[in-house]
């Protein structure tokens, strides 16, 4: 059912399996290669009638979208839920549709698991928990003033993000967490929290970003405050995006922890399972790095994204 421009595969357009994909926006360079990952990996060529859809970071449009997947009666839906609560409604509608749903990058929130089939991503916490652990061990030998720029509210990303640096950092008496706001994963909106802390708070000695975009968003406060990022005020974020690891090699980030965006051929290669009978784990976790400003070098020549 991939109506009349089939150019590619040779199999013919009825063999196409579709999918209908929610992508959360386009808030982050991290959003970007997901993205382009997931493009890249279900094409025609591939096999698949893909039918992309953004939802500029709202529940509602989300929704709406895997409704019309719905009522369009595509083969799969696979959506990265902006937020984690409130999905239970439209994915029972996909079950009785007997439409298997996939979970890309982020989980939800729900007591009964048939909902969906398999939930592959990152493990948010342990994100978390590993960039505490480098600066409970490497910046917190005497006392640090911590301020945290946390990602969307309500997102299994900023929940657990949060969680696993808490963890992380619970048993060091050094470690004062003095203040934490979202700035919804956006560059501007980290500026401008940042900016708001700067002025509140004139002795921060660490920014914990939730994510690359916000990190460089701080970058941006912190140099028109006339301070030194990387020296005055030590920034460590998630992600791993090229212009994050551009700012670690320069020494205004200091540590980042990897979130893979790539899940682009993961996903096809699951639906593809699934579409001949197979089966597929729950939960699919994907691996993560991290990088301090020698490894950012080593690795910025290489890097996809
Ligand atoms: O870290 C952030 C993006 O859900 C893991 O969403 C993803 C996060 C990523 O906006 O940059």
């Amino acid at each position: 059912d991939s109506g009349g421009d089939d150019t590619g595969g040779g199999d013919g357009g009825g063999d196409l399996i579709s999918v209908g994909f929610a992508q959360v926006g386009a808030e982050s360079g991290w959003r970007t290669a997901n993205t382009t990952s997931i493009k890249d990996a279900l094409t025609k060529e591939e096999g698949f009638d893909l039918k992309f859809s953004d939802a500029q970071q709202k529940q509602e449009n989300q929704i709406q979208a895997i409704r019309s997947y719905i009522a369009q009666g595509v083969d799969y839906i696979a959506f990265s839920p902006v937020v984690e609560s409130g999905w239970d409604a439209v994915l029972e509608e996909a079950k009785t549709a007997d439409i298997p749903v996939i979970l890309t990058d982020r989980a939800v929130d729900t007591e009964d698991d048939s909902l969906y089939v398999t939930f592959i991503g990152s493990d948010f916490v342990e994100e978390g928990r590993r960039i505490g652990a480098y600066v409970s061990e490497t910046l917190a030998t005497e006392p640090i003033k911590v301020v945290e720029l946390q990602g969307t509210t309500g997102s299994a990303p900023a929940i657990d993000r949060k969680t696993g640096f808490e963890e992380a950092t619970a048993d060091n008496p050094n470690v004062e967490i003095i203040a934490s706001q979202t700035g919804n994963f956006t560059r501007a909106e980290g500026k401008t929290v940042m900016e708001g802390f700067l002025q509140a708070y004139p002795d921060i000695d660490v920014v914990y970003a939730h994510n690359d975009d916000m990190g460089l968003g701080a970058i941006e406060a912190i140099e028109a405050a006339g301070k030194v990022p990387g020296e005055d005020i030590k920034i460590v974020t998630i992600d791993g995006v090229k212009d994050g690891m551009q700012a670690l090699a320069d020494g205004k980030i200091t540590y980042i922890v990897e979130c893979n965006p790539l899940l682009g051929p993961d996903l096809a290669e699951i639906i593809k399972t699934l579409d001949s009978g197979g089966t597929v784990e729950k939960r699919i976790v994907t691996k993560d790095e991290e990088f301090d400003q020698e490894a950012a070098k080593a690795a910025l020549p290489d890097r996809q994204y």
